[in-house]
């Protein structure tokens, strides 16, 4: 039912856009007149930044209206809705996002080229907005992109970082880290709410107080510290532009009032040094990608955004439901607000709400607990265990005391109550389901606090969400098995094909007669009957090679190695991380450079390997793994005696707007992790989409993903999710691989000498180690072999030009479950059951 709304209510609105009233000349005025009174310039002095700013002015006209209407239609009808809490967003750039979702994108460009301006060119003045890591924030916008254009009431939180994820720059082959101001110039898009600011509490000791009375003993928190949250608001424009929903980012502050004791006390400086306390907690994203630093920092953070958040969701709610008596009702708290928890950095987020019912607004704790658990769902992105978030009870005791001993009422709750009744008098199971890790040092765990504290907790692709139930919590899923679920990642067809590649956009909007495909993507199955069509083919595949062009142009230009569009242009994007086995790649490239340099005859399709990738600060594995890229490829790329058959290029600074310029360009994508570890991969949807045939191991979403492509089109290699298990087991041992596979060892005892850093014997020994003596802990080495026969079979397939058309066709037209509009369906009708709301 729902299902069928959601998806109505997408389409009826392509029709009354009003947006398409807008022309040209309308366009142009608005443009100049923006220009003129609001950036104070003229055209003939105007700065390529101010024509951007100047085009964002314009397009806000439109957005902002829609903003309101949206808003204001939600409070009137007081519609139940979902808040997205997550500690990024990573966003990208918005100017041509925003265009095609209002259907302005042409109609902007030819009024900006009667204006003498490239609108292409403008987008390249907008800082990315680089609020995130990688998938897990990039999934975040691509959701509330499909919450929008599907027309859900909905709200992102997260936190207004004054500096993104760091720029990477490479320096003699290493990153280097380089802070990333991404507003320094300001930012058009957001809108500063000072009329919505919080005020959240941190440290100080709780009190009991003893009610003669009653008899009853009732907490008082009082807290050391207050910060204040400043809103910042980013429009988040639906595709057909009539929903206008919010993100909304917390920026801390100090309070005015803090410091005026202080001061009178003639402490200026120190009150200068506690206003520049307080501003530190959204100074900067920590760049950790599934590894958890446990910085004090980063739990007040995870505090700051959930608690602004929660503050921000009651005050609306109470705005619609205090009682003449001046009593809230929160007998409608759970039918009206649904929180999304985005793995567990706002997991706080529910003993806080916990605090605020029972110590706040005086609900009793069974009341309270009732509500809140209904409210709650979580979402799991990984299964690695230095990633699953656990804090030392002494933090929490100094930063959130009051917080710790509701989350030990919880627990005690929950050990006495379902625990007990399922697993009467076990001790084992209990201290492995308790929230408190006992040992040397105690530790609250998040992962199982969202479990106890949700209704309901989903992995991110089929076989990543029956090892979060089998594997990871299984215990829990006894409990609760109704509790699991399984919601499959997507990516939004609207930036990621329309937007970034819009000549194939043509081509199918062209051939199906209808652009009905950006919003139902499993339309463009309809287009299965030109796979084989010679001259759908040859338009498909020129314009995979016009996109090859536009690469080798911005890979020489960013980083001087020529490549040839003729070659076949293979793809690893993602965060570099040991179990993405950037390292497997790394040493086929070296298998292959010395077979072609034993046999320089060897037939073969000139072969361009891309990267593009940072790794984590603290992360020397992963850093060294760079370094060994980037000295292997410029030793290949300057071996005359290859002549030119293998290039490595690593791109720097990879983010999403490289990505749009990367992924329409990709003939392979390499999504080679070890089967178990990569919860679902979404670069491998988007790749897909774009026809890139997948050269991977059955793992998270690339199991989805060929399931719907056909195995035939693609190239899949690698142990399987059980094998791998076996394998370990087992006892795996590399040096078994080393010794018997001549290839391997060759390429082991290269990085070994000083062939690729010359004069520095050793440099890249690092990666031997950890793959011999290391234990190989991804398998690499086991890998090795059938990745190895994969790449020749991508080989042959390429070889075969009209083969090779048919399958990056039939991967392309075949990815419509990969729409996040999708994946937002599938929420709705599992986990928040929300109801579209149409926007006039
Ligand atoms: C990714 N996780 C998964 N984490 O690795 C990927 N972690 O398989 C999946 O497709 C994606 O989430 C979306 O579900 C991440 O990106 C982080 O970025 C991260 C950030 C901070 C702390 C831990």
């Amino acid at each position: 039912m729902a299902n069928k709304k959601a998806a109505n209510a997408a389409s009826a609105s392509s029709f009354d856009s009003a947006s398409l009233n807008y022309t040209k000349e309308d366009f142009k005025a608005k443009i100049v007149h923006h220009l003129h009174s609001t950036l104070g310039t003229s055209e003939n002095k105007a700065t390529k930044q101010s024509w951007w700013k100047a085009t964002c002015a314009a397009v806000n006209e439109l957005v902002y209206e829609r903003l309101t209407q949206t808003q204001q239609t939600h409070a009137n009808k007081d519609t139940r809705a979902v808040h997205y809490l997550s500690a990024e967003f990573l966003m990208g750039r918005l100017t041509a996002n925003n265009l095609h979702n209002l259907h302005l994108f042409n109609v902007c460009s030819d009024a900006l080229k009667d204006l003498g301006i490239n609108l292409t060119d403008l987008c390249e003045e907008e800082p990315d907005m680089a609020l995130g890591n990688g998938g897990l924030g990039r999934l975040a916008a691509c959701f509330i992109d499909s919450l929008a254009t599907l027309n859900l009431p909905a709200l992102g939180y997260g936190i207004h970082y004054e500096n993104g994820l760091f720029r990477q720059e490479i320096h003699n082959g290493r990153q280097i880290e380089r802070p990333d101001s991404w507003r320094e110039y300001g930012n058009p898009w957001e809108i500063c709410r000072p009329e919505s600011i919080q005020e959240v509490a941190l440290g100080g000791y709780v009190e009991t107080i003893y009610s003669e009375k009653d008899g009853s003993l009732k907490k008082v928190w009082h807290p050391a510290q207050k910060i204040k949250g400043v809103p910042w608001d980013i429009p988040v424009v639906g595709y057909n532009g009539t929903t206008v929903n919010i993100l909304r980012l917390w920026e801390s502050k100090a309070p005015e009032s803090f410091d005026w004791d202080v001061f009178n006390a003639g402490g200026y400086v120190d009150a200068q040094a506690e206003k520049a306390r307080a501003e530190t907690i959204s100074k900067v994203l920590y760049p950790n990608d599934s590894t958890e630093a446990g910085k004090i920092l980063r739990l007040v953070q995870q505090y700051f955004f959930s608690a602004c958040s929660l503050k921000d969701i009651l005050r609306r709610y109470k705005r619609a439901h205090t009682l003449a008596s001046g009593k809230v009702d929160y007998s409608e708290f759970a039918n009206k607000i649904a929180v999304q928890l985005n793995d567990t950095h706002p997991t706080i987020a529910i003993p806080e709400l916990m605090r605020i019912f029972v110590d706040e607004e005086g609900l009793g704790w069974e009341e309270a607990w009732n509500i809140c658990y209904k409210v709650f769902s979580y979402t799991n992105h990984t299964l690695l265990p230095e990633a699953l978030e656990k804090w030392p009870v002494y933090i929490f005791e100094r930063v959130l005391p009051r917080h710790l001993e509701i989350i030990y009422e919880i627990n005690r709750r929950f050990l006495e109550g379902e625990c007990e009744r399922v697993f009467p008098g076990n001790d084992f199971i209990k201290a492995k389901l308790s929230l408190i890790e006992e040992g040397s040092t105690r530790m609250v765990r998040m992962g199982n606090l969202c479990v106890v504290g949700s209704h309901k907790v989903n992995g991110v692709a089929a076989i990543h969400s029956k090892l979060v139930k089998e594997d990871l919590f299984p215990e829990y899923a006894q409990i609760w098995n109704d509790k699991f679920c399984n919601v499959t990642n997507g990516v939004t067809p609207r930036r990621w094909m329309l937007s970034c590649n819009p000549e194939l956009a043509k081509l199918y909007t062209e051939t199906l007669g209808s652009d009905e495909w950006v919003t139902k993507l499993d339309k463009l199955k309809d287009l299965k009957k030109y796979a084989d069509n010679a001259d759908f083919q040859k338009k498909f595949m020129a314009i995979k090679h016009a996109n090859k062009v536009k690469l080798a142009t911005v890979i020489k230009a960013e980083t001087g190695i020529e490549v040839d569009p003729n070659a076949l242009f293979d793809i690893q994007i993602k965060r570099l991380h040991e179990y993405k086995r950037q390292q497997l790649n790394l040493l086929y490239i070296l298998a292959l450079y010395r077979r072609v340099l034993e046999n320089p005859d060897l037939e073969m399709t000139p072969h361009v390997f891309i990267f593009g990738s940072k790794a984590a600060p603290g992360y020397k594995m992963a850093k060294d793994i760079i370094y060994a890229i980037n000295k292997v490829g410029e030793r290949i790329n300057n071996d005359a005696r290859i002549k030119g058959k293998i290039k490595v290029v690593f791109m720097p600074n990879y983010r999403v707007s490289l990505a749009e310029k990367l992924i329409p360009a990709a003939d392979v994508s390499q999504q080679i992790s070890t089967a178990g570890y990569e919860a679902s991969g979404t670069g491998n949807m988007k790749l897909a989409m774009n026809g890139a045939i997948t050269l991977g191991t059955m793992d998270g979403a690339n199991i989805e993903i060929v399931e719907e492509a056909g195995e035939e089109n693609n190239a899949i290699f690698g142990l399987s999710v059980d094998e791998v298990k076996s394998v370990k087991a087992n006892g795996y041992n590399p040096w078994d691989y080393y010794n018997r596979d001549h290839e391997i060892k060759k390429a082991l005892d290269w990085l070994d000498s000083d062939y690729f850093t010359p004069g520095f014997p050793g440099e890249l020994a690092g990666i031997k180690r950890a793959l011999l003596e290391g234990g190989d802990t991804y398998l690499a080495l086991a890998d090795f072999r059938s990745y190895s026969d994969a790449h020749a079979r991508l080989e042959k397939m390429y070889a075969n030009k009209k083969g090779w058309a048919k399958s990056a066709i039939l991967n392309s037209i075949t990815m419509g479950k990969f729409n996040s509009d999708r994946s937002i369906q599938d929420y709705v009708d599992q986990v928040w059951s929300l109801e579209t709301c149409l926007v006039k």
